[in-house]
């Protein structure tokens, strides 16, 4: 069988398996990405839009943040709607001076393996991993298929940046994880429509009919989301069905109006907040959405990934220049401190936010209430900015 040998075995070419590469690769650390998928579909799949203070200047130290610094979009501020009122949050003065950029995900992607196919180290695309083995020894194997051949990754670390639907968490051992998680009563259409964004910050609506949000991918194209049912069948929503429904959500007593465009995707998405822990089985480290998913409601998914990327790169560098192991062994720990209050802020909110139908009416006015809190109470406002923009980096 082929075999191919490294320090750093990278399951997934998401952000987090790419980002992780990048700091290895500064670092001086020798890795091989297995992506399962072609360049081209990881490269235009549509995700998340917000990047939070933090990130933006880790993609900037990592010398991959010369396109984000020019077509990123900073927003200092966001829109929060209800009751047909909107106000806005000035995240920026509320969070001491943070802003969070809008630039799309798989345009990070992009920089990312144009910066890794420039270090001339491998990213094997099409190459899908099927199993791991050897975990708990010093050379754990990464078997997988490339090319119609079966293969072999040999390595000292198995970094598993697969996403929720990879291996890497399914390879360990039945009852060595602990799973928490929630599965929401509904999702989202997603839409991306040319059209200029009617607001140029984020627009967070709570509404009787269920939840929206305006977001951009680029000054002409607008990204939008509705709330809408879990098993919802895209092919019920025509334009015209999509637009109105929009209209209504967003609608505020002082007339303003969305912008209507040529929809050019549709797209739905299930609502979620899941955690596995501990985030490491002997040699092999799991990364982003391997280990935890939050609702996309507080724009935390990509940012919570690069947060447990910093750590495992800060664990892996300790311990090939010093050769000190403590840091690598409290990676689970570390990550899940803060995976915990992003995953805390990204349920609050998304309950916040999203109707749910058996709730009885009392549940709509805790909302409310909870709604005016934040954008009447200063220390309120200023616990939800900080939380937007990103908290603290534990590494
Ligand atoms: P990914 O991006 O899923 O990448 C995993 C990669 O692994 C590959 N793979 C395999 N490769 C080899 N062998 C196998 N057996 C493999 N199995 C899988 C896959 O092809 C893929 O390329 O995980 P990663 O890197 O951890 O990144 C996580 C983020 O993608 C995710 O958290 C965000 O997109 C979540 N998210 C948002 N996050 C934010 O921080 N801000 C946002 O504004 C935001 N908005 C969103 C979002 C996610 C959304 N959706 C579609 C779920 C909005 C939406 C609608
Ligand atoms: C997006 O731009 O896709 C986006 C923005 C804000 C969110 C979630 C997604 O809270």
């Amino acid at each position: 069988m082929k075999t191919i040998k490294t320090q750093v075995g990278i399951v997934g070419a998401g952000p987090s398996g790419l980002l992780l590469a990048q700091m290895l690769h500064l670092a001086g650390i020798e890795s091989v990405i297995l992506e399962s998928r072609s360049r081209a579909y990881i490269e235009n799949r549509q995700r998340a839009g917000v990047l939070e203070h933090g990130v933006v200047q880790t993609l900037r130290d990592c010398g991959v943040g010369h396109r984000l610094a020019r077509e990123g979009m900073v927003h200092e501020g966001i829109d929060i709607r209800f009751g047909e009122k909107r106000h806005r949050l000035d995240v920026k003065a509320l969070s001491g001076g943070q802003c969070v950029t809008v630039y799309p995900q798989h345009e990070i992607v992009k920089d990312l393996v144009e910066a890794r196919l420039r270090t001339g180290h491998p990213i094997l695309f099409g190459a899908k991993a099927t199993s791991l083995l050897a975990l708990d020894q010093p050379r754990p194997r990464v078997r997988y298929e490339h090319e119609g051949e079966a293969c072999e990754l040999e390595c000292d670390f198995v970094a598993g940046c697969d996403g929720f639907h990879g291996i890497s968490r399914a390879a360990v051992p039945a009852g060595q994880l602990e799973i928490y998680g929630r599965d929401y009563p509904f999702a989202w259409l997603g839409i991306l429509a040319e059209a200029p964004p009617a607001s140029h910050e984020v627009i967070y609506a709570h509404h009787e009919r269920g939840f929206a949000l305006q977001s951009m991918r680029s000054p002409s194209v607008s990204r939008l989301y509705l709330q809408c049912a879990i098993d919802e069948d895209v092919d019920q929503w025509s334009d015209d069905r999509i637009w109105s429904e929009l209209h209504a959500r967003f609608a505020t007593d002082d007339g303003f109006l969305l912008n209507e465009g040529r929809i050019v995707q549709k797209s739905l998405t299930p609502m979620r907040s899941f955690v596995t822990a501990p985030m490491r089985h002997g040699r092999l480290m799991l990364a982003g959405d391997a280990a935890h998913i939050v609702p996309p409601t507080g724009a935390k998914g990509l940012n919570s990934a690069v947060g447990d990327v910093r750590i495992m790169a800060a664990g892996l560098d300790a311990y090939y220049r010093r050769g000190q192991s403590d840091l690598l062994d409290r990676y689970s720990d570390i990550a899940l401190h803060r995976v915990w209050k992003t995953q805390r802020f990204a349920a609050s909110l998304c309950t916040l936010l999203h109707r749910f139908h058996d709730e009885p009416r009392f549940q709509l006015q805790m909302q409310l209430a909870e709604l005016r809190q934040i954008v009447e109470d200063a220390r309120a406002a200023e616990l939800f900015a900080r939380n937007y923009t990103g908290l603290p980096f534990d590494v």
